[in-house]
């Protein structure tokens, strides 16, 4: 039976980071495609597109059959939002368009101004029953959904404002249906002045309403990107639109917020006097390898509902497993390898496959663009990308693979950075109250991963000095997820996502920085046109509660390490602290 997810994806972050990920996928599902003579529409595939006939106007859902049917036309199950036209109207353009339907797409053309509260309590009533028509839309063709599947900014005024507010709706129209957040926190120096307001507002919301939100940070795609061009030699020059991230810095160490020869300050709208088309594009561009890493990670988190797999996880079992009390919903993610591989695949112009397979024809609710070309799914769209099926023709030393996997827990691996006053390892280096293990590539098996969680869980109890340091009443607390399918660019990869207590730096970050701007009021007579001023200060206090409990977990743990090391935890039974 399959279970759908719809993504719903608002603002300019969380559409641009949207559009890669769909690029991303369509390339894996044609590589997937390209090993059988006639690719079909399997049940896995319809977790998160549609199969129709896109010849006929409005198109024709043809749905899963059993045998499945030969592949014809895919959709997204998207639902599309931003109050400024701009991207959405770039997308209508472009080769993805066909992907999407118009029907779910809710624009205005000012944007939100950076104002969480104009977002939330301005454009949310105004658009929310046009929001939630498009998700009616996006739901009616379901058989059994299984989440809502949300991306974001916490930065910006729409993402951030009206996207939690689509959140809540969620929430109250849909209880019974999971709703999984990722969204994208700014760096340190974010060039939205007002992103502390908006993302400790945003946070708020996201610990009310979302059962499991997965931060992606700025500042950690800014330093992934810097390593990886320092790596590759690169000075992070674009070249034909396809910008790299760049920065002086070194390695490992905290970068500029210099990508692509663009500093993110000067691309601000509200400090240069340039054509805004060409800020946006420029912006865009800025963003292009950061916004890939983030897609290679939503696909290696979505691979095991998207293809069919031995041990597949969906996204009800990964909050199941992860979230041990309700508010502490917050996962870090890592992922190895990141390099090179990861970001270039989409190099020297190489355009993503057309998301229609077989059949000619398009559909009139494709916008106005150059006809598209048919897609032939026997050609695999990137030289890097491995065929599904070529697993016993590849023999791959544990070695490599053990490296993989001890590579996944070292700092610079996570995508959301913790506070440089963390240790490495030992006291006050963070505690895993759950994790799980989420491996894809053809050669990989389940005892890679049980021996990994072996070694990583050794690490733990020799002292606690490991890096792998779980919360002493779930020690055992792995779940494991395996894909044979390959990530596009490279043969194997592993993504960990872990409920860290170190979870609480990025909590505090947020909230100290808005606090520097609270106590003098700075920007805040923007936001009392929408809300009380009551508002923020319940918002604080919700995130450092929140960083609160995380610690007061940590500081337990360290203390029962300290007074007998993890079998502590059965002598001495810890309360949870919500
Ligand atoms: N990683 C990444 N971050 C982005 C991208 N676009 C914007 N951001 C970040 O998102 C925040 C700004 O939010 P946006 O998504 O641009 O804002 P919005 O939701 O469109 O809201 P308004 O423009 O204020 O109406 C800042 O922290 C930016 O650094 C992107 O494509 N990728
Ligand atoms: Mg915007």
């Amino acid at each position: 039976m399959p279970r759908e997810l719809i993504t719903v994806q608002v603002g300019q972050c969380g559409l641009q980071v949207g559009t890669k990920f769909w690029d991303l996928v369509l390339r894996e599902h044609a590589a997937a495609a390209s090993a059988s003579p006639i690719p079909v529409f399997d049940s896995s595939m319809s977790s998160f597109f549609r199969h129709v006939d896109a010849r006929v106007h409005p198109v024709l859902d043809l749905g899963v059959s059993d045998p499945p049917a030969p592949l014809q036309s895919l959709r997204a199950r998207a639902v599309l939002v931003d109050m400024e036209e701009g991207v959405l109207s770039e997308l209508k353009r472009s080769d993805l368009a066909e992907l999407f339907d118009t029907a779910n797409m809710v624009q205005d053309v000012s944007g939100s101004g950076n104002n969480w509260a104009h977002g939330h309590h301005g454009y949310g009533p105004q658009y929310m029953p046009s929001i939630l028509g498009a998700v009616r839309r996006a739901v009616e063709p379901c058989d059994s959904l299984q989440a809502f599947f949300l991306l974001h900014s916490l930065g910006g005024g729409t993402g951030s404002g009206l996207g939690t507010a689509v959140l809540a709706a969620l929430d109250d129209a849909y209880p019974d249906v999971y709703r999984f957040v990722s969204c994208v926190a700014p760096s340190e120096q974010d060039d939205v002045i007002t992103s502390p307001y908006n993302s400790t507002l945003a946070m708020h919301q996201l610990i009310q309403h979302a059962d499991a939100v997965m931060p992606i940070h700025n500042q950690a795609l800014i330093d992934i990107c810097a390593k990886i061009n320092k790596e590759s030699g690169s000075g992070g020059s674009s070249s034909s639109g396809a910008a790299s991230s760049s920065s002086s810095s070194s390695a490992g160490s905290s970068a500029t917020n210099t990508v692509a020869g663009h500093s993110l300050i000067d691309l601000d709208p509200s400090t240069s006097s340039t054509d805004a088309r060409v800020r946006r594009a420029a912006r865009r561009a800025a963003f292009s390898d950061m916004n890939t890493i983030a897609a290679q990670l939503l696909s290696s988190l979505t691979c095991g509902m998207r293809f069919d797999g031995e041990l597949n996880v969906d996204l009800n079992e990964l909050t199941m497993n992860l979230v041990p009390f309700p508010r502490m919903h917050f996962l870090l993610s890592s992922l190895a390898p990141i390099g090179r591989e990861m970001t270039g695949y989409g190099r020297g112009g190489k355009a993503a496959p057309r998301m229609k397979f077989g059949l000619g024809g398009t559909s009139s609710s494709s916008s106005g663009g150059a006809a598209p070309s048919s897609f032939d799914p026997r050609i695999v769209p990137s030289s890097s990308a491995q065929p599904a099926s070529s697993s016993s023709s590849v023999t791959s030393s544990s070695k490599s693979i053990d490296a993989m996997f001890s590579q996944l827990f070292h700092p610079s691996s996570f995508l959301v950075k913790s506070s440089p006053d963390r240790p490495l390892v030992g006291r006050g280096s963070g505690i895993y109250l759950a994790a799980g293990l989420f491996a894809r590539g053809p050669d990989l098996s389940v005892s890679d991963l049980t021996r990994n969680i072996t070694r990583l869980k050794m690490q733990h109890t020799a002292g606690g000095g490991g890096s792998v340091r779980m919360i002493p009443w779930n020690s055992e607390g792995f779940k494991t997820g395996l894909c044979g399918v390959s990530p596009v660019g490279t043969k194997r990869s592993v993504l960990a996502l872990t409920n860290s207590t170190r979870v609480a730096d990025l909590f505090h970050s947020i909230s100290s920085r808005a606090h520097m701007l609270y106590v003098r009021r700075a920007h805040f007579h923007h936001y009392t046109e929408y809300m009380e001023e009551e508002d923020m200060d319940r918002a604080l206090e919700a995130s450092e509660q929140v960083a609160r409990d995380y610690m007061q977990m940590e500081y337990k743990a360290e203390d029962a390490f300290e007074n007998g090391g993890s079998s502590m935890g059965a002598k001495r039974r810890m309360k949870p602290v919500i």
